[in-house]
């Protein structure tokens, strides 16, 4: 009976606490984005992420067509912002891949 109700108590905070530890703040993104082909490109695309208070850094590496967001501390963007950017901009989200803490 006892063991019972221990059990219930620890199933219960385990699902409290279970997704609390496995979501690690993300601190930067690294986007493969397609179209981009010159200085002007990247100029434009940074300018835009550069809008944003949540980001700290954007460089952009046109050899490997990635653009690499640095968030500011304990801010980031999300996927539809990431993505609306990009294609705003007139350039298509190949993938994203999200840094996290720890990382
Ligand atoms: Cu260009």
């Amino acid at each position: 009976m006892i063991t019972k109700y221990f059990l219930t108590i620890l199933f219960v905070s385990s699902v409290y606490w279970f997704p609390l530890s496995v979501q690690a703040a993300q601190t930067g993104a690294t986007i493969k984005v397609n179209g981009m082909v010159c200085s002007f490109c990247s100029t434009s695309i940074e300018k835009k992420f550069k809008e944003f208070s949540e980001i700290a850094e954007v460089t952009v590496d046109l050899e490997t067509k990635n653009v690499i967001l640095k968030y500011a501390p304990n801010k980031e963007l999300t996927e539809a912002q990431i993505k609306e950017t990009i294609t705003k901009s007139g350039y298509t989200v190949v993938s994203i891949a999200y840094a996290k803490d720890g990382k």
